[in-house]
C-alpha cells in the first residue's frame, strides 16, 4: 500500500518511523510518502491560509497550495477505479472513522491524507479531486484537535495493522473488538500474565484451571460487564440473536433485560453491579 501525508508539519509524522509502522515501512510493505504543503507556494511568505469569505473567526486553507501539491502527488501514477488512489481528508466534521472504514481502506492501494490547520480547507479542494476519486471526510472521535496529523496517525495505525503479513502472527481480525460483521462487538475483558501475586492483587482462579470451555466463558462474561460500563450503546445496537442462554444469565445480573423488540436495555429498576 502506498500512503502519502500533504501537511504543513511534516515532523508531526515523524512516528510513522516507529513500531508496526514503521517496521511494515522497512518491510516494503508499506510506501510512505510525507510532503511539505509549504512547497508548493509561490510567494514570500509561504502562505497557506487566508481570511474566511462571509466573515467568521480563525484562517482557512488556500485552493492553490493543496491544487498543486495534489496533482503533483497524484500525478506519480493516477489511475482511475478501484486500483486508483483515494483521499482521506481529517476533519471533526467528517464521518466516524470505525474499524468498517479501516478494513474498507485497508483494501485500496493508496491512500492520500490531507490534514489541515486552522478552520480548515476550501471546500473547493475537496469538491475539485471528489470529481476525480472517492474522498473520504473523517474524524476520529467527539473532541476538537489542533489539526489533522494526528488523525492520520490514527487511521494509519488501525490500517496498517489490517494489511497481510503486516501483524507478526497470522491471527484473523476477526475477533478485533469492532470487527464489521461480528454477531456481538463487545469490549475485550481484563487480561493478566506473569507473576500470579503482584503487590497483593492476584489473579482469577478460573484463568489457572486449564477449563477452555471455563475461561472462554468467563472472558465472554468480563466482556459483558466491561461492554454493559463503558459502551451500553453497544449492547443496546446488538442483534439479540448474538446473546445465547449464558449471556442472557449475565446481561441479568448485569441489570439488563430485553424489551419489546428483543434488543437489550438497562432495567432502571435495577441497581449497578
Ligand atoms: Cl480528523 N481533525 C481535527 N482537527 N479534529 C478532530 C478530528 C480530526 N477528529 C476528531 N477531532
Amino acid at each position: 500500500m502506498r500512503l502519502d501525508v500533504v501537511t504543513i508539519f511534516p515532523e508531526y509524522l515523524e512516528p510513522l518511523n516507529v513500531s508496526l509502522v514503521g517496521k511494515a515501512r522497512a518491510r516494503g510493505q508499506l510506501d510512505v510518502n510525507v510532503h511539505d504543503l509549504r512547497e508548493w507556494t509561490y510567494d514570500r511568505h509561504n502562505t497557506v491560509d487566508d481570511t474566511p469569505y462571509g466573515g467568521g473567526p480563525g484562517m482557512v486553507m488556500k485552493t492553490d497550495p493543496w491544487g498543486a501539491a495534489l496533482d503533483d502527488v497524484l500525478a506519480e501514477g493516477y489511475e482511475d477505479g478501484a486500483h486508483g488512489p483515494v483521499l482521506v481528508v481529517p476533519t471533526p466534521s467528517g464521518r466516524p472513522f470505525t474499524q468498517e472504514l479501516a478494513v474498507e481502506l485497508s483494501e485500496r492501494p493508496w491512500l492520500v491524507f490531507t490534514p489541515a490547520r486552522y478552520e480548515g480547507i476550501d471546500r473547493r479542494v475537496m469538491d475539485e479531486y471528489a470529481t476525480r476519486m472517492p474522498v473520504y471526510e473523517v474524524s476520529i472521535g467527539d473532541y476538537v484537535l489542533a489539526g489533522g496529523e494526528a488523525a492520520v496517525l490514527v487511521v494509519t495505525e488501525a490500517v496498517a495493522r489490517l494489511l497481510p503479513g503486516v501483524l507478526g502472527n497470522a491471527e484473523s481480525h476477526r475477533d478485533d473488538s469492532f470487527a464489521p460483521g461480528a454477531m456481538a462487538n463487545l469490549l475485550e475483558g481484563p487480561i493478566y500474565t506473569k507473576p500470579p501475586q503482584w503487590r497483593g492483587h492476584g489473579i482469577p482462579d478460573v484463568l489457572l484451571s486449564g477449563h477452555h470451555g471455563k475461561i472462554a466463558r468467563w472472558r465472554r462474561d468480563e466482556a459483558l460487564r466491561r461492554t454493559t460500563r463503558n459502551r451500553p450503546d453497544l449492547i443496546e445496537r446488538c442483534d439479540p440473536g448474538a446473546f445465547d442462554k449464558k449471556d442472557r444469565e449475565m446481561l441479568s445480573i448485569l441489570g439488563w433485560r430485553p424489551g419489546p423488540d428483543g434488543r437489550f436495555g438497562r432495567d432502571p429498576e435495577a441497581v449497578e453491579e
